[in-house]
């Protein structure tokens, strides 16, 4: 028996709407003349917008594409115009540095692995044995410091999310070309480890210093320049208490791709501080001026300008994206009636205050329930609110508010920058409220066989597994 469910939402996901783009004028004309075509020969102008939060190449416009070059150059190519158009060489990027699968925000630990990877180079090849990392510059007491060093040391585990400064670069209008991420820059597991305040205390900082300086066992060429990836903190930073070196996460040493055998966690900064495979500590009398420093993590608006650099966390928040998805579109199915939307939240800034979630796609907001799953400071709060999904296409969307008053925008071109870093507008995530969908977790095999109208019937057979839904 085949049963078809739903004949009458035949409703396309949609393609990017003028809202979403946040283009106007000369901009504007220009995407939508390199989008008319796709958008024509798909279907009429959707009710509704398109997916922010993981974007969708497959109903974008044909256009050109602005591709990673074939040789390496001393710049970076300028933002993408055509901004749903993804080269090959950034899907490679991408499969290097994976996001973390959303429906892991339920999860108050990200499991091992599931954290997003940004891996600028290549990972080093380091062993345990042997190790150890210089703590040199201006310090009375110059060191190396070996794991069992500093394992010997005051202990301290600290959950703490983990953002990549690049989140959001995929929802600007044009985009920067680089690790192409939308939402999933994020992870959060608990690092054990000691504080970096005692080690610098006891090597004896020098009163003309200024920055600490962290280098990594890794190097390459970025902006035609060959460096080690490496990156500085003020002294005041560098001193602040949660900062520390870490050789576990969840418990288990780190994994190649998160630091083996040692790294940097600074709490409250975006990701770029946390350096991975330490191999020196410099405590510096001068600012640090590598390319990772004053070239990169910038908040530039015009190409060549300086910019500001690119510190803490902004505030931001996601939705666990709630229902099954459709696995093309990643569009979200749910079956009518009560359920609890639930999602995360967190700021560089401190303390979650508020989180607002609109069903009516940022329409109207109501305030969310916020529930701690961690006691640690530098943890997601997590936020919960009860909704009554009715037959439909709504598109739900969060926003956080910290305790430094800052909150997130709709939209994300508010924080447009050349290089698409802390870019925290409002996700927006596509919910089809359908009767009959979720039944396929039911009766094995599964008895929902066609749900969208148009699809190829598919027969349920008449075998049942009555086992299956038994165990755990
Ligand atoms: N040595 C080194 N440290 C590094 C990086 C790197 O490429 N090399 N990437 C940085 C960036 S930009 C981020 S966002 C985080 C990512 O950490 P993760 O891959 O463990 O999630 O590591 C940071 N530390
Ligand atoms: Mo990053």
């Amino acid at each position: 028996m085949t049963s078809v469910i739903d004949r009458t939402a035949a409703r396309p996901a949609a393609t990017t709407s003028a809202a979403e783009t946040g283009l106007s004028g000369p901009g504007r004309r220009r995407f939508l003349a390199t989008s008319a075509a796709a958008t024509a020969a798909a279907f009429a102008a959707p009710k509704v917008s398109a997916q922010l939060t993981t974007g969708n190449p497959l109903q974008q416009a044909p256009a050109n594409c602005t591709t990673v070059p074939d040789t390496p150059t001393p710049v970076r190519p300028d933002p993408q115009d055509a901004s749903r158009v993804f080269s090959a060489g950034e899907s490679v990027l991408a499969f290097r540095n994976h996001g973390m699968q959303a429906e892991f925000l339920r999860e108050a630990l990200t499991p091992l692995g599931a954290h997003y990877l940004l891996i600028h180079f290549d990972v080093p090849q380091l062993s345990a044995q042997g190790y150890s990392v210089a703590l040199d510059g201006r310090v009375r007491n110059p060191t190396r410091l070996s794991l069992d060093d500093l394992k010997r040391r005051t202990l301290i585990q600290q959950v703490v999310t983990l953002e990549c400064a690049g989140t959001g670069r995929s929802t600007l209008h044009p985009r920067a070309v680089y690790v192409p991420w939308f939402k999933e820059a994020l992870g959060q597991y608990q690092w054990t480890g000691t504080p970096l305040r005692q080690i610098l205390e006891q090597a004896g900082v020098l009163d003309d210093a200024v920055e600490v300086l962290f280098t990594g066992w890794d190097s390459g060429v970025d902006l035609g320049v060959e460096h080690a990836f490496e990156r500085s903190l003020p002294i005041k930073e560098a001193l602040r208490d949660e900062v520390m070196l870490a050789w576990e996460h969840n418990g288990v040493p780190l994994l190649p791709q998160h630091g083996f055998p040692l790294r940097l966690v600074v709490p409250s900064w975006y990701g770029m501080a946390s350096v991975k495979w330490l191999r020196a500590i410099t405590v510096l009398n001068q600012p640090f001026r590598g390319v990772q420093q004053s070239k990169v993590y910038r908040y530039q608006q015009v190409k060549g300008e300086a910019g500001e650099p690119v510190t803490f966390k902004r505030v931001h928040s996601l939705i666990t994206p709630p229902g099954v998805p459709d696995l093309i579109t990643r569009h979200r199915f749910l079956a009518p009636g009560p359920v609890t939307l639930q999602g995360v939240a967190w700021s560089g800034a401190g303390r979650i205050t508020r989180v607002e979630v609109s069903t009516d796609d940022t329409a109207t907001w109501r305030e969310a329930r916020l529930v701690p799953v961690s006691g640690d400071r530098f943890a997601w709060t997590q936020w919960q609110i009860d909704w009554s999904a009715s037959a439909g296409e709504h598109i739900l969307a969060c926003r956080a508010t910290d305790e430094a008053g800052d909150v997130q925008l709709v939209n994300p071109e508010n924080r447009w920058n050349r290089q698409g870093m802390g870019v925290n507008g409002v996700q927006r995530v596509h919910v089809r409220v359908l009767e009959g969908i979720g039944s396929a977790r039911g009766p094995v095999p599964s008895a929902a066989r066609v749900v969208v109208p148009g699809a190829d019937p598919v027969e349920v057979p008449q075998t049942v597994n009555a086992l299956a839904g038994r165990g755990s």
